[in-house]
Order: C-alpha cells, then sequence, then structure tokens
C-alpha cells in the first residue's frame, strides 16, 4: 500500500499513465475511422460519382445540341460540286471550244443527274448563245452554263404562302424520303419566326411514327395531334385543324404514312385526308408539300409526277442534297415539272432544311 501510494504520488509514474492513455485513445480513434471510411467509401463514393456525371452528361449532349452549326446549301452541295465541278474545270481548260467538249459536257451533265431532257435542253441554249455571243474560250462556257441553269430555275413561277389562319400543310412522299424529319425542322422553322405551330400525327401506320414526331414537337416546341396507331389518318388531320382554329395556332403540319406512288388504294386515301381537312377548315390543306429524296436520282421525277395527279402538289421538299453527287436533280425538277422547290435538306440537323434559292444553288454548284 506504502509502495503504490508512492508510485502514485509520482509526478513521473503520472505522466507516463497519461502519456499513454492518451495514445491508446488516439490508437482506438484512429482505427475506428479507417473502419468507418472502410465500411462507408464505396457508397459516398458510388453517390458522389453517379451525381456529377449525369450533369456532365448533360451538359455534353446539350452542348452538342448547340454546337451543330447548321449547314448552307453550299456545304450541302459538296459531294455534287467536288465531282461536277473539277470534271467541268478539267473539260474546259482547252484551248478552243470543239464537238468533243459538248459531248463530254453532256455526260458531266447526265452524271450529276440533270436528266436527258433538261441537259438537251442547256446543252442546246449554251450553243446558240456561244455563237451568238461569238465565244471560243471553252473557260467562258462555264459562266454560260451557270447562266442558262440559274434561267430554268428561275423559270418555276414563284410560290408564297396564303395568309390564312391557321395554315394547314399536308406531308407527303415515298416511305424514307425524310417527310417527319422535314416536319419537324419545318416546326422549327416557323416557331423562330413567332409562329404557333402544330403537328398532326397522320402517320398511324406505325406507333414509332407517332413517337418519332412526338419527340420532334417536344425539341422544337410544337404541339401534337395524335391518335392511336392504327387509327383514320383523316380524323387526325380534322382533330388538329379544329383544334388549331379554336386555340389560335397558326401552322398546322400533318404527316401522313410513306406510300410508294404506284399504290392506287393507298393514294386514294391521301384523297380522303385531303377531303376530311377540307371540311375542319374550307380551303384546307393550303399546301402539299411533297417531300423527295435527292439520292433516288430521276425516279423522283415520276414520284412527283403521281403525287401531284393525285393530290395537287403545291411545292416540293428535296431533302438529302448532302448526301448526294447528283444535284443536277434540283434543275431537272424545276424544268420539267414546274413545281416549286420550297425547301432543301442539306444535312440530319435541326437547323438543315433550308428555303431554296435558284441563285444559292447555282453558286454553291460553280462556286
Ligand atoms: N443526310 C440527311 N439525312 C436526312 C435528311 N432528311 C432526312 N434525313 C434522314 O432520313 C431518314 C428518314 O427520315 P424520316 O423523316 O424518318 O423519313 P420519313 O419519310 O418520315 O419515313 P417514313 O415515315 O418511314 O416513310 C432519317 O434518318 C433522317 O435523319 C437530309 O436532308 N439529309
Ligand atoms: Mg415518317
Amino acid at each position: 500500500m506504502k509502495e503504490l501510494n508512492f508510485l502514485a504520488g509520482d509526478p513521473l509514474y503520472l505522466y507516463s499513465a497519461a502519456g499513454v492513455l492518451v495514445l491508446i485513445l488516439i490508437l482506438i480513434l484512429i482505427f475506428l475511422r479507417v473502419r468507418r471510411k472502410k465500411k462507408k467509401l464505396p457508397e459516398e463514393q458510388k453517390a458522389e460519382l453517379e451525381q456529377p456525371v449525369t450533369e456532365v452528361e448533360e451538359r455534353r449532349v446539350e452542348e452538342k445540341v448547340e454546337e451543330v452549326k447548321p449547314r448552307t446549301i453550299k456545304e450541302g452541295l459538296e459531294k455534287t460540286r467536288s465531282s461536277f465541278l473539277s470534271r467541268l474545270n478539267q473539260l474546259l481548260r482547252g484551248e478552243k471550244i470543239s464537238p468533243e467538249i459538248y459531248e463530254e459536257l453532256e455526260a458531266i451533265l447526265i452524271t450529276a443527274d440533270f436528266g436527258v431532257k433538261t441537259t438537251q435542253k442547256l446543252l442546246s441554249r449554251v450553243r446558240v448563245e456561244a455563237k451568238e455571243r461569238g465565244i471560243s474560250d471553252p473557260a467562258a462556257l462555264k459562266n454560260l452554263l451557270k447562266e442558262k441553269i440559274l434561267e430554268i430555275l428561275k423559270s418555276v413561277p414563284p410560290h408564297s404562302l396564303p395568309d390564312v389562319k391557321p395554315l394547314v400543310i399536308m406531308v407527303v412522299g415515298v416511305n424514307g424520303t425524310g417527310k417527319t424529319t422535314s416536319i419537324g425542322k419545318l416546326g422549327k422553322y416557323f416557331i423562330d419566326q413567332g409562329k404557333r405551330v402544330v403537328f398532326a400525327a397522320g402517320d398511324t401506320f406505325r406507333a414509332a411514327a407517332i413517337e418519332q414526331l412526338e419527340i420532334w414537337a417536344e425539341r422544337v416546341g410544337a404541339r401534337i395531334v395524335k391518335h392511336q396507331e392504327g387509327s383514320d389518318a383523316a380524323a387526325v388531320f380534322y382533330d388538329a385543324i379544329e383544334s388549331a382554329i379554336h386555340r389560335g395556332d397558326d401552322v398546322v403540319i400533318g404527316d401522313t404514312a410513306g406510300r410508294l406512288h404506284t399504290k392506287v388504294n393507298l393514294m386514294d386515301e391521301l384523297r380522303k385526308v385531303k377531303r376530311v381537312s377540307s371540311r375542319a377548315m374550307e380551303g384546307a390543306p393550303h399546301e402539299i408539300w411533297l417531300v423527295i429524296d435527292a439520292v433516288t436520282g430521276q425516279n423522283a421525277l415520276r414520284q412527283a409526277q403521281e403525287f401531284n395527279k393525285t393530290l395537287g402538289l403545291t411545292g416540293i421538299i428535296l431533302t438529302k442534297l448532302d448526301g448526294t453527287a447528283k444535284g443536277g436533280i434540283v434543275v431537272a425538277i424545276a424544268d420539267e415539272l414546274k413545281i416549286p422547290i420550297l425547301y432543301v435538306g442539306v444535312g440530319e440537323g435541326i437547323g438543315d432544311l433550308k428555303p431554296f434559292s435558284p441563285e444559292e444553288f447555282v453558286e454553291g454548284l460553280f462556286e
């Protein structure tokens, strides 16, 4: 006891005991912390990782949408220009104009899908004019050809949209030509002008077609009127027009299922859509636009002729100009059909539908 009392009273002993105790406490704390970390880290890390990644992803996608710069008609014509213009420049490098030059010029125009009829017309006009103006330098034929192409493009009567509210546009065409995509882009085009747009999901053939248009409506800020898959397309048009009148919308753009111009019963169905639309609003649809795919070449002319016979087209949207070296089809359409080309599709982006301009087209082809 005495000995213990002696030890307890020794300050050195007291300091050492306190030091050991503090050390033990520190070790316990470190041990507990490490254990806690080991247990909780995966959860915390998971939560931490999930959060920022979603945000970063979203930001990146948004930026991507913003970043896609709309193409110009000239950019859309790149494939056509690079083959057409390089062959033309090579041909017209010679010393003087010969019959062979015209033969080769014919081949170049046919390759670019100007079509036989339009090619012949262009060649004969260029020949006559070159003679009249006394042109002997092959290089001068390039400007002459450019002039004559512009002349054909401008020979189509100009088109302006009727001043009605709501303006009803019915969009038709063969499968996969770009109808739904063009409707989406058109929606954006009109909304950017401050118009209120409603889409009519008239392709009731597939559920996916309705969903596709719904996505576009959401993307561009249009309203959509839809029925169930398999329902009557004419009824969708009727409801869309009626609701647009009621709500004061400016433009109704109606989608239709793709169909071959050779299928009589399917073409008749479009007649019905047209008839029923006019019951919802006198004069509707005010515009019937055919969407044709530039890649299909000369077959596009036949499609346009048949749809025109059935419905009376008021305009053409020519898509996928960016995907073909055969942009000469634009000139063939203008020359043979005399139906105005209103818009051209030059890419898959939201801003890649351009109001057609003959001047811009010709510049894009030659410059
Ligand atoms: N490169 C390019 N692709 C386009 C253009 N227009 C449409 N497309 C693409 O063409 C494909 C078909 O487009 P859709 O709008 O679904 O065609 P659709 O005529 O509605 O097709 P159906 O409803 O099946 O008859 C899509 O992959 C579009 O992105 C264009 O101008 N350029
Ligand atoms: Mg479609």
